[in-house]
């Protein structure tokens, strides 16, 4: 992707050369034909040459340009409008431009489009271009005036960003509302909803004594689902002003919902709009991951409305300074929301997990970037888990160096230094470490920047040796990171790595050491015997830590160790290592896979333990994801791999069953359903125990947990205990599950998103000798189906390529054809969408023959498309590098 056309590279930034101080924007909505006025009042920026004014545009029917409300000249030049007479000197201009577009043919859902009988917008990165000619760049932040006309009896309800200043009524059954923006912002902030849709209000008062009124708006029959997000939204409303002393600063914060959304949510001023499956719950219809999601999606949009939108990116490659800081808060949200310790520790490995089962093979894949990347031909492609993920962990780091008073003086000073600006990562940084003089990070703060400049994920290797006569254990500790597209060769990352020693259960030493070297060693005297060293407590760096735990030191960290985050690696290391040597067996075959006893009595310890949080017991008797397994191996076979795991899992099944049978009754009951953390723990224990009663069921013939499983699918009274019967039932492939689905089908028909779980499941299944592309290609038919709607999209096709490689990477290579033809096929009328299917293969390169070669093929065979959008043909052409 270097020399190709149209990158665009972090180091051309230029400020922008006309600053726009108002817009006042006339829309008169109509499906096919929407009519925008844009009435704008600019600015040379004295700080730049003299030089025309270039203004962004996409899919736009130009009508009238008015400088000074006087007609002028102009050209268009790569879809800019360009305008060279403009009047001489600084004084500001008035610009008017009229345009048109037409929101019912949007199927890119970026811009101005129509759900249903809705009206939607969506700007960010670049989607404000495609509504009005304008200098679509974030720096260049504007005071808005919105008004907006329609047909009154579609579109009853009018919103925009800010505040209602009037409304009205208008000829021919018309009506306007105009919205008044109180703040500056950039463009890609800006939203529009029109339609019938109804909100539910709640007002509050904030600690100031301010009052505010909060709305989400959905369509009419939804409005029993959004207590939920009404509730996560006033708890992110205290939440930010208690943790970060941030309040509200409007009179009026909306949320709308749409079932038509290309992500999950998006942080309009004052007017987020989100998912319907970020919005949408009731305990019939959703699970507690759902309810869990829901918090936090509302609680990132908002938050984002100090970080990200009070103070915003100075370009798109700054991206993470809003999105890494935005996702680091939701996740401290999460935490303090679910309260004990136990519960925080919880949500941290869940998080972790994400990391490294979607952000590791990013970063060691054709498509790693560093945190702030340096170029890019689609903006798009770039909203990743790097930027989002690994950038919230950098902003953990730099928390873990100044401490949490600390950082909460550096988001402080961050505030006072930038309130009202488009800056850089580095601005953010430096603001952290100014209000921390002499912290760690404030020592370090060149070096630390690398984490926003290096891509890949370092590698620790701690090496320890006891000394049994001077009674001193030393552990070396030396980094290094794999080279990277563009970035050969790395220099050493500061690395906060937090660090227990265990000595006969009994922590003697608990510390944070900064690895800032590329090796270092540290030395703890006078102890009496070899201590186990555990590292990298609460997973304190965003590395893959190498040490050669024998299984007895595991065992023991599984056991004792006060970090809740390491005694469930050491489980999940146990685990894996058991995997990766049956994956280099020579021939072996599934019978071959026999669990020992001591990993399976360690499993039983913990599914047994009298005083350990079900929810933690469930993460722990997890076995680690086939794609982090995949990860660990040089060349893989994703069948093997999953053969592997499910054999693994059947064992455990078996070896445990009455165990699984005692976890189950303990845990079947949790009084009226409340989605908090401790029920939802005892509901997810005992949904693994169902699975593996039916998965031990399965081996052995028994058919008594599989109906007991069947009954509690139809008797429950939530979705969760609903869905995890249904799925242990699908997952074991007990025959009781093809009627258990129909049934589904006919109890949830008329529920988009719950229907979307029931394609999901059914596209993700374990394989049984290929039949899951036949079953995705007939569901595909299904009169439930429909591809331009991206959330069916992503629950049929993406869960079976992205989320299945045991049934998706198929010896006949089935699955990569059926890939290549749904990535063309989206491409046609959805390229963001597109795009990330595209990604189903960046691993391609890792993959045994013949997939391997079978792959590169479907790859290039979407690569030579004529066509292509810059979305997808980014992607394929990095893969293909
Ligand atoms: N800023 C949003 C995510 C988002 C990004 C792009 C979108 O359209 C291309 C939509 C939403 C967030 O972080 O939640
Ligand atoms: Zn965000």
């Amino acid at each position: 992707m270097r020399e190709g056309q149209n990158v665009i590279y972090r180091a051309d930034y230029q400020p922008p050369a006309y600053w726009i101080d108002t817009v006042e924007l006339c829309f008169d909505l109509d499906p096919a034909k929407t009519r925008v006025l844009n009435r704008m009042k600019l600015r040379r920026n004295a700080q730049m040459p003299a030089q025309p004014l270039r203004l962004d545009g996409e899919e736009l029917n130009l009508a009238r340009v008015l400088v000074n409300g006087q007609g002028t000249s102009f050209k268009m030049e790569n879809g800019q409008l360009v305008l060279e007479n403009l009047p001489a000197g600084d004084e500001p201009f008035e610009l008017e431009i009229f345009s048109t577009c037409a929101p019912a043919k949007n199927t890119t859902l970026s811009g101005l489009y129509t759900s249903g009988d809705s009206f939607f917008t969506q700007c960010e990165a670049e989607g404000f271009r495609r509504i009005t000619y304008f200098l679509d760049r974030p720096d260049v932040m504007a005071s808005y005036t919105v008004l907006i006309r329609a047909d009154k009896a579609r579109y009853p309800v009018l919103l925009s960003n800010g505040n209602l200043v009037d409304q009205g009524e208008l000829d021919d059954g018309r009506h306007f509302a105009k919205w008044v923006d109180p703040h500056r912002k950039p463009s890609y902030l800006f939203a529009l909803v029109a339609g019938q849709l109804v909100a539910r209000e709640q007002r509050i008062t904030s600690r100031a004594g301010k009052e505010h009124l909060l709305q989400v708006y959905v369509r009419p029959g939804d409005l029993d689902k959004t207590e939920h997000a009404m509730n996560s939204l006033m708890a992110s409303v205290a939440w930010d002003e208690a943790r970060f002393g941030l309040p509200l600063d409007l009179e009026r914060f909306m949320i709308v919902a749409t079932s038509d959304f290309n992500m999950g949510a998006m942080e309009n001023k004052g007017l987020n709009i989100f998912n319907t499956k970020y919005v949408l719950a009731s305990q019939a219809t959703a699970t507690d991951t759902d309810f869990f999601n829901i918090e936090s999606v509302v609680g990132h949009e908002y938050f984002h409305n100090w970080t990200g939108n009070r103070i915003t990116c100075r370009d798109w490659f700054q991206l993470s300074l809003k999105e890494g800081l935005t996702v680091f808060r939701d996740q401290e949200f999460s935490m303090d929301l679910a309260g004990e310790a136990s519960a925080r520790a919880v949500k941290r490995i869940e998080d972790v997990r994400v990391l490294r089962t979607m952000q590791f093979p990013e970063d060691a894949g054709p498509m790693a970037h560093p945190v702030r990347p340096e170029q890019y031909l689609e903006i798009n492609n770039f909203y990743t888990v790097t930027v989002y993920e690994k950038g919230a962990e950098v902003v953990r780091m730099m928390q873990t160096l100044v401490g949490r008073e600390g950082f909460r003086r550096g988001m402080d000073q961050y505030f006072q230094r930038h309130d009202g600006q488009a800056v850089t990562c580095d601005d953010f940084s430096q603001a952290i470490a100014d209000a921390n003089p002499g912290s760690r990070l404030a020592q370090t703060l060149e070096q630390f920047r690398r984490w926003y400049s290096q891509a890949g994920t370092p590698r620790v290797k701690a090496e320890g040796r006891w000394d049994a006569d001077s009674g001193i254990y030393s552990l070396t500790l030396s980094q290094s990171c794999p080279p990277t597209p563009d970035q050969p060769a790395k220099d050493p990352f500061v690395i906060p790595i937090g660090l227990g020693l265990i000595s006969g259960g009994v922590e003697i030493a608990n510390g944070m050491h900064v690895l800032t070297e590329q090796s270092e060693t540290l030395t703890f005297p006078g102890l009496q015997s070899e201590p186990v060293p555990s590292i990298l407590r609460g997973f304190s760096a965003p590395v893959v830590l190498e040490f050669d735990y024998p299984d007895e030191q595991l065992l023991a960290l599984l056991a004792h160790d006060a970090d809740p985050f390491n005694r469930w690696e050491a489980g999940q290391r146990l685990a894996l290592g058991r995997a990766l040597a049956y994956l280099r067996t020579p021939g072996l075959a599934r019978s071959d896979i026999r669990l020992d006893a001591p990993f399976v009595e360690a499993m039983r310890g913990i599914l047994r333990h009298p005083t350990l949080d079900p929810a933690f017991k469930e993460l722990v008797l997890t076995l680690p994801a086939e794609t982090y397994i995949s990860e660990q191996l040089d060349t893989v076979d994703p069948q093997r791999v999953h053969m592997v795991r499910d054999a693994m899992r059947e064992q455990l099944a078996q070896a445990l069953f009455h165990d699984w049978e005692w976890a189950f009754e303990q845990h079947r009951e949790n009084g009226a359903y409340r989605p908090d953390p401790r029920s939802s723990g005892r509901r997810a224990l005992a949904g693994l125990s169902l699975m593996h009663l039916c998965i031990a069921a399965r081996k052995s013939g028994d058919t008594v947990w599989p109906g007991k499983t069947l009954q509690r699918f139809k008797d429950a009274s939530n979705m969760t205990d609903r869905f995890n019967a249904l799925t242990a039932l699908v997952v074991s492939g007990h025959e009781l599950a093809a009627p258990a689905l129909a049934r589904f089908h006919a109890t949830f028909q008329d529920d988009a998103l719950v229907l979307d779980k029931w394609f999901a499941l059914q596209a993700g299944a374990p394989d049984r000798g290929g039949n899951i592309l036949p079953i995705v290609k007939q569901l595909m038919n299904h009169p439930d189906f429909n591809i331009r709607n991206p959330n069916r999209a992503r629950s049929l096709i993406f869960s079976y390529c992205n989320a299945n490689p045991g049934a998706f990477h198929r010896p006949d290579a089935a699955g990569y054809v059926f890939w290549s033809e749904r990535v063309t096929e989206l491409d046609a009328f959805n390229p963001q969408v597109a795009a990330r299917l595209a990604r189903a293969l960046d691993r391609w390169k890792k993959l045994e023959e013949p997939l391997r070669s079978a792959a590169r093929e479907a790859i290039a065979r979407v690569a030579a498309k004529p066509d292509l959008s810059n979305d997808v043909r980014e992607v394929v052409t990095r893969a293909l590098a």
